[in-house]
């Protein structure tokens, strides 16, 4: 009878979680517009969804321990019926472990988290895009050493990232402070974060660090402000402000921007 209870229970608390789960991953879930963060996303969903009624029986377990086979009175005598082992319990619960975990080393959707960390060695992505990120207090600094570019900008002078849609694009990630003449090393530790592609890279002083994206629509920061770069890592009094606009546009338009920086960065040079 307990078993038939603390099962039923069980169940039904399985089923609620999982329906909650699912109602707020669709309601609430950002704005996602990378290859490699939809990966991660998937298998964040694919972990929670397997882990819930395993979190939820340890839980129900000592709540139901607790609460049926707790002493009546404070003089109760232990019960005479004791037992400290059980087989078959035993065995349900190692086997039951062993094959969750073999689940989630095999599993296509988990695995594909292994594609993640593959494809982001140096030594894979020759040919890609490549945009040296130089993060300062408090500003982040974009270069395109394949067109010569040292620092574009938006109409407003502002500092602006670009990329091309479908592309892969290899982000360079540095810290130190290049107008910072007497100390160019002077740096702290910064977070590159673009919560549209959903990860984020330690900037560290002293380090180069490597993050590759591709992006799947074109989208803008000027219509949706989850397309930017912002820091994520507190570095300072200016930290929250740390942030510039992006833009994901077609190959076509990616062009015709480097052509118009490439012009800008001239007349400012003469
Ligand atoms: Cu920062």
């Amino acid at each position: 009878m307990d078993l038939v209870i603390f099962g039923v229970v069980w169940i039904i608390l399985s089923v609620l979680a999982e329906w909650g789960f699912n109602h707020i991953r669709a309601n609430t879930m950002y704005y996602l517009i990378s290859n490699e963060g939809t990966i991660a996303h998937h298998a964040f969903n694919f972990l929670t969804t397997v882990l819930t009624p395993i979190f939820l029986f340890v839980i129900w377990y000592l709540i139901f321990a607790a609460i049926r086979f707790h002493a009546k009175s404070p003089d109760a005598k232990p019960s005479p019926r004791q037992s400290t082992k059980n087989g078959l319990f035993t065995t349900v619960w190692i086997t039951g472990a062993i094959v969750v975990n073999v689940l989630f080393w095999l599993h296509p959707t988990a695995a594909d988290m292994e594609q993640i960390f593959a494809s982001q060695l140096p030594s894979k992505n020759r040919h890609d895009l490549i945009v040296d990120v130089t993060a300062r207090q408090w500003e982040w600094i974009f270069s395109y050493p394949q067109y010569h570019l040292t620092q574009t900008v938006n109409a407003a002078g502002q500092d602006e990232l670009v990329i091309p849609v479908h592309r892969k694009v290899e982000f360079r990630l540095r810290s130190y402070d290049p107008f910072h003449t007497y100390d160019i090393e002077a740096g702290v530790i910064h977070s590159f974060w673009i919560p549209a592609f959903g990860l984020k890279e330690d900037v560290i002083p002293g380090e180069t660090r490597y993050e590759y994206i591709v992006a799947t629509h074109t989208a803008s920061y000027y219509t949706n402000p989850e397309v930017r770069v912002q820091c994520a890592e507190v570095c300072g009094p200016g930290h929250p402000w740390m942030e510039a606009p992006l833009k994901i546009v077609t190959a076509r338009q990616f062009k015709a921007w480097i052509r118009h920086q490439q012009l800008l960065e001239h007349v400012v040079s003469t």
